[in-house]
């Protein structure tokens, strides 16, 4: 389906500024830091959006995350190759289409279009490849046959599923021990206590038509795609069978990007991804902000409130993307605030040294994508009154414009 607009990136390295540190980022898998640094490319897979509430601001958090990781490739002078998926045919998202009485695929088209205009006031690189799961139908059967032809798929009744212990190297995404698998399963879509199952974990990939319900036909009979095979489905058909960066919010961490990994491994018998990257989530109001809980602030309605996107760009950035928190309707105004102070400094006629400038934001970035600390570097150049450099102010707005994303 359609991505949306390209924002302005300039290039750092135009500016005789060279080339940016390698990135490193935190891989759930092995709990650690790790240098995420390819030859050439570098292929990132975030999973998407389900479109029936977009775009609240722990989405928004989670897509800036990674925003924030093709910068800091793009300045170390990497290609990026970034593939985004929209669940636009799944459980929750028919549910709201049924109780408001609106089409599913009207329902998803209008939320997917307000996300996109979302991502673009965000100032967020779209993906190359941004893809519905009602496109990649025959990639998820393609798969779920290399599956079967694997033994690890099998029949209950006329679903089908996968065998997770098919992977010899299952549960090394998350780490869960078996205890908190079991826990997580059924509270994130899972069915644990299907009889006929062969395991309780083992997960759905073809669903076969239920009344009422969309369904396609295909060699695998009339039904729909599972949804952790929808993202190992598309990650391998548009990026190839071993990715640099798997991503999305720690909400996915089990069942979702464990499954998917597996399923992947198990048709190629190679590493799904080198690093599982996880964002932090974002609460409102004492909870987890979610859309099945309905505790949600829009970005839309802040921007329809005439807030700056730039300013809430900011007010998100503030946070580390690794950590929980939550957001209170005030932590706008200290975007505003900022976003206003930065205006003004990058509007004088000279200031402190803007090569510094350059090299500690690139080195906070690379280092985890510290948003944090590149806001309190910035904050410092902005605040001193020194008057060395005349071509500071120009190269601190292109900075951080390219690294930040935030238009000054
Ligand atoms: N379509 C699936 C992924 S394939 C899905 O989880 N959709 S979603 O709409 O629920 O979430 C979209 C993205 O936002 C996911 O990466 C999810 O992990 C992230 N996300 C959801 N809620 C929050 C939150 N409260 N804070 C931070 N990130 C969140
Ligand atoms: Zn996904």
């Amino acid at each position: 389906m359609r991505s949306w607009s390209v924002p302005d990136v300039p290039s750092l390295a135009e500016q005789g500024f060279g080339k940016g540190p390698r990135a490193t980022v935190f891989d759930s898998s092995s709990q650690s830091l790790q240098a995420s640094d390819p030859a050439v490319q570098a292929r990132l897979y975030v999973c998407g959006i389900t479109p029936y509430d977009a775009t609240h601001m722990g989405h928004a958090a989670t897509y800036l995350a990674f925003d924030l990781l093709q910068r800091v490739w793009r300045d170390r002078g990497l290609d990026v190759l970034y593939t985004q998926n929209v669940t636009d045919v799944d459980d929750p998202l028919l549910e709201r289409a049924n109780a408001t009485g609106i089409d599913w695929v009207e329902l998803a088209e209008r939320e997917t279009q307000l996300f996109r205009d979302d991502m673009t006031a965000l100032q967020v690189i779209p993906p190359d490849h941004y893809i519905g799961a009602v496109e990649a139908i025959d990639l998820v059967v393609d798969l779920v046959q290399r599956l079967e032809e694997a033994g690890a798929v099998y029949k209950v009744d006329d679903d089908l599923y996968f065998d997770v212990h098919s992977d010899p190297t299952f549960g090394s995404v998350s780490g869960f021990d078996a205890e908190k698998m079991a826990e997580v399963f059924p509270e994130r879509g899972g069915d644990p206590d299907r009889p006929g199952k062969r395991h309780p974990l083992d997960c759905l990939v073809w669903q076969a038509e239920r009344p009422g319900e969309p369904a396609w036909d295909t060699q695998l009979g009339r039904g729909r795609p599972g949804w952790h095979i929808e993202c190992s489905s598309m990650a391998m058909h548009y990026l190839g069978n071993s990715i640099d960066v798997q991503g999305g919010g720690s909400d996915l961490i089990f069942p979702h990007h464990e499954m998917s990994a597996s399923e992947a491994q198990v048709a190629t018998g190679e590493r799904f991804a080198k690093a599982y990257v996880h964002a932090g989530m974002v609460g409102f109001e004492g909870e987890k902000m979610s859309k099945s809980k309905g505790n949600l602030v829009l970005f839309s309605k802040l921007r329809a409130a005439g807030r700056d996107p730039m300013a809430i760009r900011l007010s998100l950035l503030a946070h580390h993307y690794r950590s929980d928190w939550e957001w209170f309707d005030t932590d706008i105004s200290g975007g505003e605030k900022r976003l206003a102070a930065w205006r003004e400094a990058v509007g004088r006629t000279a200031g402190p040294s803007g090569e510094k400038l350059v090299n500690d934001l690139r080195e906070a970035l690379a280092d985890d994508l510290d948003a944090p600390r590149a806001l309190e570097v910035m904050d410092n150049w902005a605040t001193d009154d020194s008057t060395e450099d005349e071509s500071a102010p120009e190269t601190a707005a292109i900075a951080v414009n390219a690294l930040l994303g935030v238009k000054l």
